[in-house]
């Protein structure tokens, strides 16, 4: 096989990637180790920031998020005894989309099946060569068991945090950074209307929890447990009981609903500082992975497409070497900040067990919540700074 853009992974990145090339008149074929209906129904993200609905609605895949998609205007952040609302729209003129991540991948299929782009699933052994030339190819075993091999211009590695693209890349390790945190989340999917009209980030010295959606009659929900918990000791009563204690509030009721999804996930950050290696490009989750609490992950993903879209329709289109050399420099930006987001989210909702952080955490709370200057920084952060 021949093609200008070989992209490993059929993740939002991977789909994203090849729609913004051929919106440019670049060519790609995706290779991806999962079946279609794995890769189709894994449950993930759920919050867009304002840019990553720009850049759907660009490429033509916005037209179902405006319909069935939630507009948020902000956040509540909670303690017990108080509920306050941070209104991004107020503060900093932008709000935020509910819109599942699994309807994202859903929308890529559709569209990348009425382009006729070429997608191999089920693939394995797949090798990367000659990244350092400018005819780099790919190797694989389609899923019938047969050798394929892929020329193209450039690679771009958009296949997760364990896939193989990152760890082609020769002493990558050294120019990696990774915080573990001792938490992990349980997440539930529940046939319920939402109790509250926009997402409940709540602090409780049990834990934190998260009260989000997926659609009027689809609830999200998460509670802070130990990232090694086993999801069986977690009956559903369980999962109920907790989040009814951590997101108490007078006069407030959480509605109970048929549990359909339940899981654990553990929490990390991590940043790859080198994100090409000569011909071979990352994006999305296999160069950075953040904890959900800023709800970034996803939309991190799409901001380097859009960086990485254009530095290679430079180059391929153009001959313009500049944009693809200075690539993972104009990516690092946004990635940092979004960590340094994330990870502050993350410190300020989590509880440790111990007092003084206890202490150090409704202070902020109560600052981020009381003084306009701090909810707005929360703000623009929440939403999305310029890519
Ligand atoms: P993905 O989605 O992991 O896709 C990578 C794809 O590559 C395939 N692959 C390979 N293919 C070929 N050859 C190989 N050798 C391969 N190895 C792997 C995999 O099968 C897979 O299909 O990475 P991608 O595309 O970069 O997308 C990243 C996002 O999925 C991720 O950042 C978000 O889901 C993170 N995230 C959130 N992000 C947000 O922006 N907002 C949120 O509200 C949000 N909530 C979340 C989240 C992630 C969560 N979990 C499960 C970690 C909530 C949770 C609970
Ligand atoms: C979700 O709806 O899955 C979600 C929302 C916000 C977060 C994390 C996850 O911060």
């Amino acid at each position: 096989m021949k093609t200008q853009v070989a992209i490993i992974g059929g993740g939002p990145t991977g789909l994203l990637l090849s729609r913004y090339l051929a919106k440019h008149g670049v060519e790609s074929i995706v290779i991806e180790d999962r079946s279609r209906d794995y890769v189709m129904t894994r449950i993930r993200a759920g919050m867009l920031e304002t840019g990553t609905v720009e850049l759907l609605d660009e490429l033509g895949l916005a037209d179902r998020l405006y319909k069935e998609g939630m507009e948020h205007e902000g956040i509540y952040l909670q303690w017990p005894g108080e509920r306050h609302h941070i209104n991004f729209k107020q503060l900093v003129g932008k709000t935020c989309w509910v819109y599942g991540q699994t309807e994202i991948q859903h929308d890529l299929h559709v569209a990348c099946d009425a382009a006729g782009q070429e997608i191999h699933y089920e693939v394995s052994n797949v090798e990367l060569h000659d990244m350092e030339s400018t005819s780099p190819y790919v190797t694989f075993t389609d899923k019938d068991g047969n050798a394929q091999r892929i020329d193209c211009d450039v690679i771009a590695g958009c296949d997760g945090f364990w896939g193989v693209s990152r760890k082609s890349i020769p002493d990558v390790e050294k120019g990696t950074f990774e915080r573990v945190y001792p938490y992990g989340w349980l997440g539930i999917l529940a046939r319920v209307k939402p109790s509250a009209d926009e997402l409940i980030y709540a602090w409780h010295p049990d834990g934190f929890a998260l009260l989000s959606m997926r659609s009027p009659e689809v609830s999200r929900l998460y509670i802070q447990v130990d990232p090694n918990d086993d999801i069986n000791n977690w009956p559903d009563d369980r999962i109920w009981d907790e989040l009814d204690k951590r997101l108490a509030l007078d006069g407030w009721t959480l509605e109970r609903g048929e549990v359909f999804e339940k899981s654990i996930v553990a929490m990390r950050s991590f940043v790859s500082s080198t994100m090409q290696h000569g011909r071979l490009f990352l994006a999305g989750d296999s160069a950075h992975i953040v904890p959900p609490t800023g709800a970034k992950g996803l939309n991190l993903a799409v901001s380097d497409v859009r960086i990485l879209g254009e530095s290679l329709v430079a180059l391929l289109n153009d001959g313009n070497e500049e944009m693809a050399a200075t690539y993972t420099n104009r990516a690092l930006t946004k990635i940092w900040r979004a960590t340094h987001f994330s990870y502050w989210m993350t410190s300020m909702l989590h509880t440790t067990g111990d007092r003084f952080d206890y202490a150090m955490q409704l202070s902020q709370l109560r600052h981020v919540t009381m003084s306009r200057n701090a909810a707005a920084n929360l703000a623009e952060n929440y939403c999305g700074l310029p890519i």
